[in-house]
């Protein structure tokens, strides 16, 4: 399976990236990047040790992303959280389902799919797709889902005025824009393993209008 590059952007992941490195290895055979903003723990040594290459990105997680889809030098880039929230087997379940696809999103809110994020968290997500849905008229349901599986020579052009987040919903517009085939796969989004998230509601939610905004009837 050498077509294939994995992408985990981190940010003090210590407690948590190290098994999935050794399970994606081992399930895949194909290289892991670990896109590094500057943790102040160990997950760039823990990363290294247990096979992963490892570059360091400070400009925030849509650079860290987009850097990992340039970077990468395989038809396919997987990118997934390293916090444990996405698991080995819906990876492989996005590999699987490549086939007439340039674009496979892991989605919460298709058959299969599901979260066990809090109340708070997936009423945000499934507004935003709800959002998303009636006014930019997105390729994929779960706008906001950072478990993806893409056709690397679509999106290595691709430049959405993102820093945070939103880079999701403006991804789903860069493929719309190039005609991509896109698929939506049910994944189970988990609960983060250890340490704390990075997302913050206020900050990111302003971010995610703005994206709207800019996509709006794209
Ligand atoms: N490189 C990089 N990775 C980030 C950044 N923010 C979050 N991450 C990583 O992106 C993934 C998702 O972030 P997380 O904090 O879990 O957000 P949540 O899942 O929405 O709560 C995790 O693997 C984080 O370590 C960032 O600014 N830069
Ligand atoms: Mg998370």
């Amino acid at each position: 399976m050498n077509d294939l590059t994995i992408v985990l952007p981190t940010i003090n992941e210590a407690g948590n990236i190290a098994p999935l490195v050794t399970a994606l290895k081992e399930a895949f055979n194909a290289p892991v990047i670990v896109i590094d903003g500057a943790s102040t723990d160990d997950t760039a040594a823990k990363a290294e040790a247990a096979g992963a290459r490892v570059m360091i990105n400070e400009q925030g997680y849509a650079s860290s992303l987009l850097q990992g889809i340039r970077d990468a030098d395989t038809q396919w880039v997987l990118v997934m959280d390293a916090d444990g929230s996405h698991t080995v087997e819906d990876a492989k379940r996005l590999w699987e389902a490549r086939e007439d696809a340039d674009l496979v999103v892991g989605s919460r809110m298709t058959k299969g799919g599901g979260s066990d994020g809090s109340a708070f968290r997936r009423f945000l997500s499934r507004a935003l797709a709800r959002m998303f849905k009636w006014f930019a008229r997105l390729p994929a349901r779960d706008v906001s889902s950072g478990f993806r599986l893409y056709r690397r020579d679509l999106f290595t052009d691709a430049e959405p005025a993102a820093r945070f987040f939103e880079v999701q919903p403006a991804l789903l517009a860069h493929a719309k824009r190039k005609n991509a085939r896109v698929k939506e796969v049910g994944i189970h989004y988990h609960q983060r393993g250890e340490g704390r998230s990075k997302n913050r509601v206020f900050r990111y939610g302003l971010a995610f209008l703005g994206a709207l905004w800019r996509l709006r009837k794209g």
